[in-house]
């Protein structure tokens, strides 16, 4: 097994003046990067197990591979997690130190850990140095990042990456997309997600190439970064219709006009996380002449399959299964499906997945057959040439919004926690810009003064976080139920 990040080893000469980061203006170079994360990996050498606060800022990348550095594992937390989410978070993988910013203000349940600040202003005026050093070989197996991810009851549960996954999954994306350390990526995406950080920071890090980090999404930021320089867009469909609706601005306007050329100069624009309707793919295609290629992906299994950049785009799929990953389909009692056009579960298997979930082997097991393969949840069919195409999911309690997964199960107990609440119950219905909206049912206890749409959402953003409050909240008298007193969800959606 090779290093995760062998560019951050021991860059010198050029590669080591290259740059690795760049969020707004501040610009880390391999150098400066390698010499603050080594510095900051001395620090947490013993700390066990290490939370970071996940800021959009190049403080989270040096934390990421400081704990890489010194092998410890690293729990990437929403800085916007609400108190009871958090208060889960940190009972169920408990770090002994929590790394964050300088300016950074913590919540108090962070504050009984050990507080190691990192500085990335201090980093650019620091020395060159090498991550490099006298630790041994790095074990495989050993756990790089445990990252929270919902089910469809419950709080969420650390799915346990090890460096082997990590390293297979942006392995298996080289061989797909070509992707090079010439490669310059540009994207908005949160840092405490697979999505943003795995692929979206230590991928351009393993190829010794550059991440340009928006801060926060906006056409104007996509534009002016792939416009000068960037190569590749990694985005959620929710930004990816964002720009389609920008550049159905009447061609001729400058900010459109330059938005088309800016995505048009991209080798890549690549969409994940769900799933990005024709209609946007259609629009950009139109505007730019570039399609739009996707990959699925999990928590779980890191990346699975996607569409080769010298494959041919095929909107709706998701692509062929990527390199050493094992894909089937199968029914619920577990027959494997091999006929063309049947759609059954997606299973999986292969160096990119898990280890498990953090003190649930329950769930692991639950997540697993019997041989060895992944539940994905997710349900599919498979082309003759290979080519996955994802029709739904089993669970209809679980919620992609915005490229977000989200449980019905701990909204609905969070709402009931609201001494305005009697009952409540959470559904997902389809949006045009997040793909699905969180709506809750509520019957209130007092009918004659319901709590406020505004107050239960912001009751949810404050426990769970902001992403997982309910959009539409939806007053009844009674939720409708079936003779075992169990919610038709269904008769809800219709
Ligand atoms: C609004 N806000 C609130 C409230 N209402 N805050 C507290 N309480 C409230 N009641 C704030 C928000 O915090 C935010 O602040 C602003 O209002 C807008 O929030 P929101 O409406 O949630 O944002 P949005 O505009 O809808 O966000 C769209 C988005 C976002 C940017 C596309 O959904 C996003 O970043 N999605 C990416 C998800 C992702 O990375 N998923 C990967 C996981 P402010 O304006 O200050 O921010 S999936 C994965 O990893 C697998 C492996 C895969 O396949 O990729
Ligand atoms: P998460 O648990 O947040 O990692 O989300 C994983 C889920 O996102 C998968 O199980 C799929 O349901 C969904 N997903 C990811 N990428 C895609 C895609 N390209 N198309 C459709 N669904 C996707």
């Amino acid at each position: 097994m090779t290093l995760l990040l062998p560019a951050l080893q021991s860059p010198t000469g050029p590669a080591a003046s290259r740059e690795a980061v760049r969020f707004g203006d501040l610009s880390l170079t391999y150098g400066r990067l390698a010499g603050a994360a080594a510095a900051l990996a001395a620090r947490v050498a013993d700390a066990g197990r290490v939370a970071v606060w996940a800021t959009p800022t190049p403080e989270t990348v040096i934390a990421v591979v400081a704990a890489l550095r010194a092998g410890v594992p690293a729990v990437p937390l929403n800085p916007r997690t609400g108190e009871r989410e958090l208060a889960h978070i940190l009972a169920d993988s408990a770090p002994t130190a929590v790394l964050a910013g300088p300016d950074d203000v913590l919540p108090p349940a962070l504050e009984k850990l050990r507080r190691v600040t990192v500085d990335a202003r201090e980093a650019v005026e620091g020395p060159e140095g090498r991550v490099g050093g006298a630790a041994g070989p790095e074990d495989p197996e050993d756990p790089a990042l445990i990252v929270y991810t919902s089910g469809t009851t419950g709080p969420p549960k650390g799915a346990v990456l090890p460096r082997r996954a990590v390293a297979a999954s942006l392995d298996a994306l080289e061989d797909a997309w070509g992707w090079t350390g010439d490669d310059v990526l540009v994207h908005a995406l949160p840092l405490f997600h697979v999505h943003g950080l795995i692929l979206g920071v230590l991928g351009p890090l393993r190829r010794g190439g550059s991440l340009r980090h928006l801060g926060k999404f906006s056409a104007e930021g996509v534009a002016r970064e792939l416009g000068s320089g960037g190569t590749m867009l990694f985005g959620v469909p929710t930004m990816y219709h964002r720009l389609a609706e920008a550049l159905d601005a009447p061609a001729g306007t400058a900010e459109r006009d330059a938005l088309a050329r800016a995505l048009t100069s991209a080798r890549l624009l690549v969409s994940g996380s769900a799933a990005l309707p024709v209609h946007d793919h259609e629009r950009i295609a139109a505007a730019t002449g570039r399609r739009v290629i996707e990959r699925y992906g999990m928590t779980e299994t890191l990346m699975n399959t996607g569409i080769r950049a010298d494959g041919v785009p095929r909107p709706g799929t998701v692509g062929p299964p990527l390199a050493g990953v094992e894909l089937r389909l199968a029914e619920e009692d577990g027959t494997v499906l091999d006929a063309a056009g049947a759609i059954g579960e997606i299973q999986v298997r292969g160096p990119n997945l898990f280890t498990g979930y953090l003190n649930r082997p329950d769930a692991t097991a639950a997540a697993h057959t019997a041989d060895g393969w992944f539940r994905t949840g997710d349900v599919g069919t498979v082309d003759t040439d290979g080519y996955v195409t994802i029709v739904g999911r089993k669970a209809t309690d679980l919620i992609k919004s915005g490229g977000y997964k989200i449980g019905a199960g701990e909204i609905e107990n969070v709402l009931l926690a609201h001494p305005g609440v009697r009952e409540a119950a959470v559904t997902g219905e389809e949006d045009a810009d997040l793909g699905e909206r969180v709506v809750a049912w509520v019957v209130a206890a007092d009918p004659g003064s319901p709590p406020a749409a505004e107050e239960l959402a912001d009751h949810v953003a404050a426990q769970l976080a902001p992403h997982k409050r309910p959009r539409t909240v939806r007053y009844l008298d009674a939720l409708p139920r079936n003779d075992l007193g169990k919610i038709m969800k269904r008769s809800l959606r219709a």
